[in-house]
């Protein structure tokens, strides 16, 4: 009896380990895309063969040339090493390459960036990885690990790189609650609940993906800040935090809430010239440096959209942001955004932040950044770039882009940001040269896409809109095709074809959603507050410049917002080389074509057609495009994994389906308007008007 009951035992157990064991083995083999593009996947063929036989074996730095820093670059080459080679890496072997870390004893910032020195020649074959400190170092180790997944051979990979921008950050709009402002992969990814004690593996994972970008920074709560965040309570998360990161290259920054001194500190006053409150932030800033010794910031949303800021005192922006460059003092930065515009104010909304900042030019403390939006408006699908680039010479200026995808789709649309970024990056201001010049001695935010999603940010292709970001911060340079064909190759397969199908998608995919969502410099036309699906109609909003109609102006005698000198005169505050080029409706690139000018429906375009029948067929290649790559997308399934092929081929559904509705709705309400029969060719919408005024999205994510 016993016996027997030890035998259904053993084979119960036996039983549950095989289990286990198939589970751990089909979980190890789905792609749910939690690894991102650090997938390291074996190489093929020739390259596979290679990396075999140069049996590359990772020398680990010693005694004060260590830290934890090079520990993570070990660990990193020798993982990413033994699985690009399929587990095939023979160590020990006598004629293996060394992979030397060369990066003296400083952790520094990395900011010297680091070399890449195939020396396969010497007696003793090596492969250098040279940087001036640590993390440069590890910025090296991933940038060689890229260039093996990329199929490169050892002997040619030498590169030479140093970051544009001294900060390559991230701004999470994550509350403390764990919702995330215009996120649309779910909860935060930071558990501030459980945290200092807990410390989610996640957070480990994210700073080895930024670090695997070159990002140096994250400012961990949204800019609609809450004051408690400032509490000695959050101010232990922070550390926590902080600590994790530190050896990665990470420093964290924080959005305070201007008002805290009131809120939290007792004092009926938050005035940035008033002595006391001047003394609580310093009081606050040192307690926070007593805790993280390389905390990087502030980043402040002031007197925009109901924050609170210095002109509630009657002072300014400088003076909001100089009081806080004061407590901070040489430790750290204030980022302050220019993101404001005010409902009181009846200038055309395009204007607002020029006419504020501009008067402040050399008034900002050294320590201060003025962060501006690509766009003079929000994150729209396409705004020409923001008229502050290059009109503020005597003050530093960041570039602000929006990662996750509140006006192009949500995560449910595939739209790769990087031509969105590379057109603003290579915008001559002509005012000193390019944004991208402008900005170059701050460097550029994203708002981050990420969230609780085992995928990270929600659909596995708003991936590769992280890793644009981080890749432009470091190189503005770099084009959308080669970031493009770098992600994918490492995120979804080495094939040739493949890749040049996705690619093709990739590169196509923002301009598809301008054409069907905001074709011809259109813009803002999204439904109201959760800024989901078309709602052009939208007339009656309290403010004005929330209105939908307030940006289209459209009528029976044409549609536009007129910013030249006959309108609200916006035009006028760019360079005039700049001015002159947009000047001319009949000349004006016509993607600005109604950012800029008010034209008749009958305008005749450069094409031959008229404004009516343009806007109509920019809305029908929209959707054909959308249908093209899609299709593209259905016919590389042998090329996919089946998770993630299906997860895409789920998401392209919903962008067909909404891509449709976009054109339907927009067509049915232009026409109401002008009246016009629909043009040749162009198929009427079908259900009325009201059946698109009357859908409703209450429970849409991200508000
Ligand atoms: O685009 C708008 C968003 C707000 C956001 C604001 C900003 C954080 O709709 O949700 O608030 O921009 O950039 O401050």
């Amino acid at each position: 009896m016993m016996r027997e009951r030890r035998l259904v035992n053993r084979l119960a157990k036996a039983l549950a380990t095989v289990l286990v064991a198939g589970l751990a083995a089909s979980q190890a083999h789905a792609e749910d895309g939690y690894e991102l593009w650090l997938r390291h996947t074996p190489l093929e063929g020739g390259a596979l063969q290679e990396l075999g036989q140069y049996a590359p074996e990772v020398v680990a730095p010693q005694g004060e040339f260590q830290s934890a820093t090079t520990d993570i670059a070990v660990e990193e080459l020798r993982a990413g090493l033994a699985n690009l080679a399929g587990g095939n890496v023979a160590r020990g072997k006598a004629t293996s390459i060394r992979i030397t870390l060369d990066c003296g004893t400083a952790v520094g910032d990395g900011q010297a960036g680091f070399s890449l020195v195939p020396e396969l020649d010497r007696p003793t074959p090596a492969f250098r990885i040279a940087a001036r400190d640590h993390i440069g170092c590890l910025h090296g180790s991933f940038a060689l690990l890229r260039e093996l997944a990329l199929g490169k051979s050892l002997a040619d990979i030498t590169l030479q790189e140093r970051p544009a921008y001294p900060l390559r950050m991230l701004n999470h709009w994550d509350n403390p609650d764990g919702h995330v402002e215009r996120g649309y992969a779910g909860r935060s990814i930071f558990d501030w609940w459980h945290l200092p004690e807990r410390l989610d593996r996640r957070m480990i994972d994210y700073a080895r993906a930024n670090a695997s970008i070159g990002i140096n920074g994250a400012v961990v709560n949204n800019v609609n800040a809450r004051a408690f965040m400032l509490e000695p309570r959050y101010i232990a998360k922070l550390k926590r935090l902080a600590d994790a990161w530190r050896p990665y290259g990470i420093r964290v920054y924080l959005s305070p809430r201007f008002s805290a001194p009131r809120d939290l500190g007792g004092l009926d006053t938050a005035d940035p010239l008033d002595p006391e409150v001047r003394a609580w932030w310093r009081a606050k800033a040192d307690e926070i440096y007593a805790a993280i010794p390389d905390f990087g910031g502030f980043l402040v949303k002031a007197n925009s959209e109901g924050q609170p800021g210095p002109q509630d005192y009657d002072r300014t922006h400088a003076d909001g942001a100089n009081m806080l460059a004061e407590a901070l003092g040489e430790r750290g930065t204030v980022i302050w955004r220019a993101f404001v515009y005010s409902a009181e104010d009846e200038t055309d909304r395009a204007m607002q932040a020029y006419a504020e900042f501009v008067p402040l030019d050399g008034r900002f403390a050294d320590n201060v950044i003025l962060q501006v939006k690509n766009g003079p408006i929000d994150f729209q699908p396409r705004e020409p770039f923001h008229p502050l680039f290059g009109a503020m010479p005597r003050t530093r200026m960041m570039l602000e882009v929006q990662v996750t995808k509140e006006y192009l789709g949500f995560a449910s649309h595939l739209a790769f940001l990087a031509p969105m970024w590379e057109e603003v990056l290579d915008a001559d201001t002509g005012r000193g040269g390019t944004v991208a010049q402008v900005v170059a001695p701050a460097g550029m935010a994203g708002v981050a896409n990420t969230g609780a999603d085992r995928n990270w940010t929600g659909s596995d292709f708003d991936q590769a809109n992280w890793y644009a970001f981080g890749r432009l911060a470091w190189d503005p340079g770099l084009s959308s095709e080669t970031i493009a064909r770098e992600w994918n190759a490492q995120t979804f397969t080495r094939d040739q074809r493949a890749q040049d199908a996705i690619t093709d998608i990739m590169l196509g995919s923002r301009e598809a959603v301008v054409r069907y969502m905001t074709p011809l410099g259109l813009a803002h036309l999204m439904g109201t507050a959760h800024h989901y699906g078309p709602a052009p109609w939208v007339c009656d909003l309290a403010r004005p410049e929330w209105n939908p109609c307030y940006y289209h102006r459209a009528d029976a005698g044409g549609i536009g917002f007129d910013r030249t000198a006959t309108g609200s005169g916006a035009l006028a505050q760019y360079a005039p080389e700049i001015a002159q080029r947009w000047r001319d409706p009949d000349t004006i690139d016509p993607a600005l074509l109604l950012w800029f000018h008010r034209v008749t429906w009958d305008h005749r375009m450069a094409d031959g057609l008229t404004l009516w029948e343009r806007l109509a067929a920019e809305y029908d290649r929209g959707v054909s495009e959308v249908d093209r790559l899609a299709a593209t997308w259905h016919g590389l399934a042998p090329a996919i994994d089946p998770e993630r092929h299906r997860a895409v081929a789920d998401m392209f559904a919903i962008q067909q389906k909404e891509a449709l509705w976009w054109r339907d709705a927009s067509l049915a309400y232009w026409h109401s308007v002008n009246g016009l029969p629909y043009p040749d060719g162009v198929t009427p919408p079908p259900p009325p008007l009201e059946h698109y005024m009357s859908l409703s999205f209450p429970e849409a994510p991200g508000q």
